[in-house]
């Protein structure tokens, strides 16, 4: 069937930042070079039964050697806005002192190889590889923890700070909570609901830390938190779903959206906690000011909606994709993007995440036809181009991710990336999607 008309071309801004994202763990490997330390990922990723196939991120995608074909492969895709993350374990392998400039100097390369194709670098302090000898010292837990990634992200903006401009602090301290302190199946692997409420509380605590430490510093760079947000729904019309959604939106997403942006943690989450928790009790003076420090911007990472039910159960209303977390509901990114600018804005937004896994071959002649991603990107974009028509000052867009890597407890056969990784042989291959996100970029529109 033939349409009568092409559908209207969505335009975007002028000077939107087309990108996409990666992290240290998932993509560097080298994980004993250069005087790195050991962070929380290798002992749980080496420890048996804790990723599919006992993977782990000792080579993954070896891009810290492979990071200059990587970085041409970014100039192909003609990325205006590459998203990493610097291991802190690679910078201060225990976690504290010195910097190893062997570490340093790695992402100098990269930041420089970035600016030389005229990619803008934005650089996540922070994404949950904890140095090992941290957690053996309490970990999340210690308030102390919260001081030392301050120290480490102001010896990071000494070095780097002159040419980095947009920061971001730590990588969604609501998966480390829930996934690392609540279930238990990412690092350190702990079930202790008490304990995970008071690590949110230091997580957002060393997100204030580091943007006091920016300032401090005094170089130039624009600096914000990135949260991943689940829209909450109720199930149904009963005003009990209603009011178990709202509950459920504190947990997911007010805890961390209020304390950073309205100096406060929201009440009815506090309430259902209780006086005697953890996270209650460890609320010292002046922190929820530090916590709200002024930023610059805000990073959404949108992935799913949560649909909840009047007893706090959740259901599933849209298909989902290889990962059983995930549903696949496009409006969920207009929906997110507008109603943080309505409760928090004005600030600059910038989604720094949005993908989803396909069960991608390499085929016979050399293609990877990944048509789920090129349809999910194309919805995910037209209902940002939607929220941006709405007045939503939405800077950039980050697809997770560049390459194919190690996703955490799956291992590697997840794959997330716009280029396929041929792990064997470590050959990248450009996925259909990414032959078509090159064109969007070049065509500023969808
Ligand atoms: C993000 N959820 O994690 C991370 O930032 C990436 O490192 C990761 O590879 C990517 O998403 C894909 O999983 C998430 O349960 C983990 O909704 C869990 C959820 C969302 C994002």
């Amino acid at each position: 069937v033939e349409r009568a008309e092409p559908a209207a071309r969505l335009l975007f801004p002028p000077d939107f930042g087309w990108g996409a994202a990666t992290s240290a763990y998932q993509i560097e490997g080298a994980a004993k070079e250069d005087g790195r330390g050991e962070s929380v990922w290798d002992t749980f990723s080496r420890t048996p039964g804790r990723t599919r196939n006992g993977d782990t991120g000792d080579v993954a995608a070896d891009h810290y050697h492979r990071y200059a074909e990587d970085l041409d492969l970014m100039r192909d895709l003609g990325l205006r806005s590459y998203r990493f993350s610097i291991s802190w374990p690679r910078i201060q392998p225990d976690g504290t002192g010195a910097a190893n400039q062997r570490g340093l100097d790695f992402y100098r390369r990269l930041v420089d190889g970035l600016h030389e194709r005229g990619i803008a670098p934005m650089a996540t302090l922070f994404h949950w590889d904890l140095p090992q000898t941290l957690q053996d010292a309490g970990g999340w837990e210690s308030r102390d923890v919260a001081h030392r990634f301050a120290d480490y992200a102001a010896t990071v903006f000494a070095a780097l700070g002159d040419r980095v401009p947009v920061w971001l602090t730590i990588n969604e301290p609501k998966t480390v909570v829930q996934n690392g302190y609540l279930r238990g199946h990412h690092a350190p692997g702990r079930q202790d609901p008490d304990a995970a409420y008071l690590v949110a509380h230091h997580l957002q605590l060393a997100h204030g830390l580091a943007v006091q430490s920016l300032r401090a510093d005094g170089s130039n760079g624009r600096i914000g938190p990135a949260f991943n947000l689940h829209p909450c729904y109720p199930a149904d019309d009963s005003p009990a779903a209603a009011e178990a959604a709202r509950l459920y939106d504190g947990y997911e997403n007010r805890l961390y959206l209020d304390s950073a942006f309205h100096g406060s943690y929201p009440e009815d989450v506090l309430a259902d906690l209780g006086p005697d928790s953890r996270l209650v009790r460890g609320i010292q003076d002046g922190d929820l000011e530090i916590i709200s420090s002024p930023v610059d911007l805000l990073a959404v990472q949108y992935y799913t909606p949560i649909y909840v039910t009047g007893t706090g159960g959740t259901v599933r209303r849209w298909p989902t994709s290889e990962a059983s977390w995930q549903q696949i509901y496009p409006d969920g990114m207009y929906d997110i993007l507008t109603r943080v600018t309505r409760d928090y804005g004005p600030v600059p937004l910038t989604v720094t995440e949005n993908g989803l896994p396909t069960p991608d071959v390499l085929g016979a002649d050399g293609t990877v036809e990944d048509t789920g991603r090129v349809t999910f990107l194309r919805d995910h974009l037209a209902a940002a181009h939607r929220a941006i028509a709405d007045g939503v000052p939405l800077e950039s867009f980050h697809v997770w991710s560049l390459l194919d890597n190690f996703e955490w407890e799956e291992g590697y056969e997840q794959r997330w990336g716009l280029i396929y990784v041929d792990y064997p042989t470590q050959r990248r291959v450009f996925k259909r999607s990414a032959h078509w996100y090159r064109k969007v970029i070049a065509d500023n529109a969808l």
